[in-house]
């Protein structure tokens, strides 16, 4: 399908590409349905505005003063017309509003769903820092190393006030919160770098509470994660024997 009818395929109902759908494996990708979503919402209320714009216009120019000493005389609507004026606009309004949000309301089970075997780290977020804890025991600060086609969990939490975890390419942000256990999850294609950002405002220097993720190659991150593991054992070991 061209590129300009895959974007407006939501707007005219037809069915989306299977692969703007779902990523590799049927798993499905929260941040292209953002962005579809996205699109379909800006086609949708500029179609809104410049038909309501040109009705306008049109009326404006067919109902014009043509005398300087002209006055009003409104014409005057059936209780039909009157009643049609009134309820057809706001149907379409309330139609477009309503499938949007249907549209929101899957979008946002996708977000919540985690799909099976994403690698789940854990985040301590903290002034002005982001901790991840891999499932070996590896810990790394500022920097989320992940492979490239596996989905990733974050499980966060907060060791002081509430901060959250943006990261904007992958349209996902969620707050960390001291007493509470939050979640987000996302899915990074292709090998990377992507900037992390706190949003929301947690003190002095929230503004350089700044990260990264770092997609790598599976075989790289296979190799980094066991060397990572390794040196997370050691230093468990050292503390052990002091
Ligand atoms: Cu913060």
């Amino acid at each position: 399908m061209h590129e300009s009818l895959r974007r407006l395929a939501p707007v005219l109902l037809l069915p989306a590409p299977a692969a703007a759908l779902a990523g590799g494996e049927g798993i499905p990708d929260p941040a292209a349905g953002w962005d579809r979503l996205w699109d379909e919402m800006l086609v949708d209320i500029t179609l809104i505005g410049v038909v309501f714009a040109a009705v306008t216009a049109w009326f404006m120019w067919r109902f014009r003063r043509r005398h300087p000493d002209e006055e009003g005389c409104p014409p005057r609507l059936g209780t039909g017309a009157a009643v049609g004026w009134a309820v057809v606009p706001a149907f379409v309004f309330m139609a477009d509003d309503f499938f949007l949000a249907a549209k929101g309301w899957e979008l946002w089970q996708q977000y919540r769903t985690v799909p099976e075997g994403a690698l789940e780290v854990r985040l301590d977020s903290a002034m002005w820092s982001w901790t991840y804890t891999y499932p070996n025991g590896a810990v790394t600060v500022n920097e989320l190393r992940v492979p490239a086609g596996r989905p990733v969990l974050l499980r966060m939490t907060s060791r002081d006030v509430v901060h959250s975890h943006f990261i904007p390419d992958f349209r996902v942000k969620e707050d960390s919160m001291p007493g509470r256990i939050t979640y987000l999850w996302f899915y990074p294609k292709r090998p990377g770098e992507h900037v992390v950002a706190c949003a929301e405002y947690c003190g002095l220097l929230h503004s350089r509470m700044a990260g990264k993720v770092i997609v790598m190659e599976p075989e790289a991150f296979a190799a980094w994660y066991r060397a990572a593991g390794r040196r997370a054992d050691a230093a468990a070991r050292d503390e052990g024997e002091v």
